[in-house]
């Protein structure tokens, strides 16, 4: 029996706004009921990022504090995994406001990178801190992994033993400046990978379901959501991040693939029950 999928929705990031499509959730109540209705969909864990009401990035603690409790406030179990990446040109220190008591996880950018026209710095000190903190208050890193060097800092990092097992790696692929959404890229990057890791793909824009299709034949876990990728299909937007949840169970149970629920999700990436 082929390992079951953990499916994570990224129901929001700090990119893409309501002016692109109508289903961006703003308010900590819109995005807890996005990230609910993805559980409902399918999703056993959500990456999670915050607004404020006019839609700017927020890392703010009372933002990801109401987020969490309307989550469990409507009875969902969603592995609630919170960004500290944040948006391009915030500070660490104010990255790191997003891991509140409730948090199981946090993300691990490995690396400075384009963004787009940005630039998205993570240096090397940046990413020990962060991964200190994490450690400190016992989440299990998403380790964000967007171009192939960033797997040296990854083995770097657990040579160093500023980080250890249990973690997870998110390729994140397609972001302009970063590596493209390809099969060949997705091969050659796993065959680079330090061991054990657990792994998953999200793809950027078209690529986010070709992706998670490849991701699902090889053996990996699956992102989806409105943070990566607004669309359906080709100019068709999705009513939220729960229609491509619903989609990516489809392309796992095509693929022989069932989807974990949270509490397999946390069984399979070693996060302690909350
Ligand atoms: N918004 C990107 C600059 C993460 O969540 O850790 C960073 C990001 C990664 O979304
Ligand atoms: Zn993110």
């Amino acid at each position: 029996m082929a390992e079951k999928v953990i499916i994570t929705a990224a129901v929001v990031g700090a990119e893409v706004t309501r002016a692109q499509s109508p289903a961006v959730p703003y308010a900590p109540a819109e995005i807890a009921a996005a990230a609910v209705a993805a559980g409902r969909a399918g999703a056993a864990c959500v990456h999670l990022h915050a607004r404020w009401p006019d839609g700017r990035a927020s890392q703010e603690s009372a933002h990801f504090r109401e987020i969490i409790d309307r989550i469990r406030g409507a009875g969902s179990d969603l592995v609630i995994q919170c960004s500290t990446g944040g948006a391009v040109g915030m500070s660490v220190d104010e990255r790191l406001g997003s891991l509140v008591d409730g948090a199981e996880m946090g993300t691990l950018n490995m690396g400075t990178m384009n963004f787009g026209d940005d630039v998205f710095v993570n240096r090397r000190p940046d990413i020990v801190r962060i991964a200190g903190r994490l450690r400190e208050r016992g989440l299990v890193p998403e380790c964000e992994v967007y171009d192939a060097g960033m797997l040296e800092t990854l083995r770097w990092l657990l040579e160093k033993g500023h980080l250890a097992a249990p973690y997870h790696v998110q390729l994140v692929l397609g972001v302009p400046g970063g590596m493209a959404a390809s099969e060949r890229n997705v091969r050659f990057l796993l065959e680079a990978f330090p061991e054990p890791a657990h792994w998953s793909v999200a793809g950027v824009g078209r690529f986010q379901l070709p992706m998670a299709e490849l991701a699902l034949g090889l053996g990996g876990h699956v992102r989806v959501g409105l943070e990566d990728n607004l669309f359906v299909s080709k100019g068709v937007l999705a009513k939220g991040s729960d229609e491509l949840v619903s989609l990516a169970v489809g392309l796992a149970r095509k693929a022989g693939r069932e989807p974990a629920t949270p509490a397999e999700a946390r069984r399979i990436l070693g996060v302690p029950r909350s």
